[in-house]
């Protein structure tokens, strides 16, 4: 994501991949795919000789589709979408993919927790044992401009609500990422509010549309993508959509989210998809579709608002769009 509060002097060395070392890295990976490259060398993790170890949850893939969530346009490469991903907790760049191989999938704990009848720690394939699982299609729009469209696998956000019996004085329901510096290089830059938190307003996390994704293209989740649960609000901007979940917080207060902490001016709540309110810095009418040049309309909620525009009824003061 780009933010105009940082200045120049703030950015470690590290922070920045000046393009020479990307594109290196580019022929690296490549020559690494042709099988041209020796284990050993120490830019590659010890795993790409012989690929990533094998996530226990692969045989649940693929899960049936939900023909209630299909599109009008073409499915991106798996290829674009696998490579080309926001996750700062791996670098503040999209060629992130390779360094997100060194996330831990197992084993996983997600804590669910605050005003819930009885909080709980579940470990991930329990929780997988107990959702529906299944596979829907959905725009993602980022709110630097790009899209694409996602065979997404996973549940509804609601299955996991009802499970957690929320009381009835929650309102919002928070989601946060690992925090793990070790890991995670990213989060070694101290002016981010780590963990990554996101929220939505319990209406809108039990809306039909709001989707936890544990897998994509009939696979289980790749690291990169938010493995292994990641939150999907087509209707929103990606920001939204927290990576790699290991906490679900039922509460009576809005929480501060990630980027509504770095860049308020910028970047809200709410972030619901609309081409007609513009980003502070660049126009939202438009959105380049994912391994292409090609421009394309953006619509209001992202073409989601049959299934949640009632969610913002009478709230038109407050800023829905960023
Ligand atoms: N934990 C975490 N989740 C995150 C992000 C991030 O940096 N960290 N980036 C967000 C943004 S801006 C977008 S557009 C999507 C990108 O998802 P993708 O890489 O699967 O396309 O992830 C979102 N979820
Ligand atoms: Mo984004």
């Amino acid at each position: 994501m780009l933010i105009r509060s940082r200045r120049g002097w703030e950015l470690p060395e590290a922070a920045a991949t000046p393009e020479g070392v990307y594109h290196d890295r580019r022929a690296l990976l490549k020559a690494a795919g042709l099988g041209l490259i020796a284990a050993g060398l120490p830019t590659l993790p010890a795993w790409a000789a012989a690929g990533p170890p094998a996530d226990p949850s692969a045989a649940r893939y693929p899960v049936p589709r939900n023909e209630r969530y299909t599109l009008d346009r073409a499915l991106s490469a798996e290829r674009d979408v696998t490579t080309y991903n926001n996750f700062y907790e791996f670098g503040s760049h999209k060629g992130i993919w390779m360094a997100a191989q060194k996330l831990p999938v197992r084993p996983w704990t997600v804590a669910i927790d605050g005003m819930v009848e009885q909080p709980m720690n579940l470990d991930i394939d329990q929780l997988l044992d107990r959702m529906p699982l299944e596979e829907r299609l959905y725009r993602h729009r980022c709110v630097e401009a790009w899209a694409m469209a996602v065979p997404w696998s996973g549940f509804p956000l609601k299955a996991l609500v009802d499970m957690a019996r929320p009381l009835g004085s929650a309102k919002y329901l928070t989601m946060q990422t690992f925090k793990d510096s070790k890991v995670a290089s990213g989060q070694r830059e101290f002016w981010y509010p780590w963990p990554y938190t996101e929220g939505l307003r319990l209406d809108e996390a039990t809306n039909d549309l709001a989707f936890i994704a544990t897998g994509l293209y009939g696979k289980p989740m790749p690291p990169q993508n938010g493995a292994p649960l990641r939150l999907v609000t087509p209707w929103k901007y990606g920001f939204k959509s927290v990576k790699s979940i290991v906490r679900f917080t039922f509460t009576d207060k809005r929480p501060r989210t990630f980027w509504d902490t770095v860049g308020p001016a910028e970047y809200g709540f709410w972030a619901n998809v609309n081409p007609d309110i513009p980003h502070p810095r660049w126009s939202q009418k438009t959105e380049r579709l994912l391994g292409s040049d090609e421009r394309v309309p953006t619509q209001l909620y992202n073409g989601y608002a049959d299934h949640v525009a009632h969610l913002y009824a009478g709230m038109e003061g407050e800023r829905l769009y960023m």
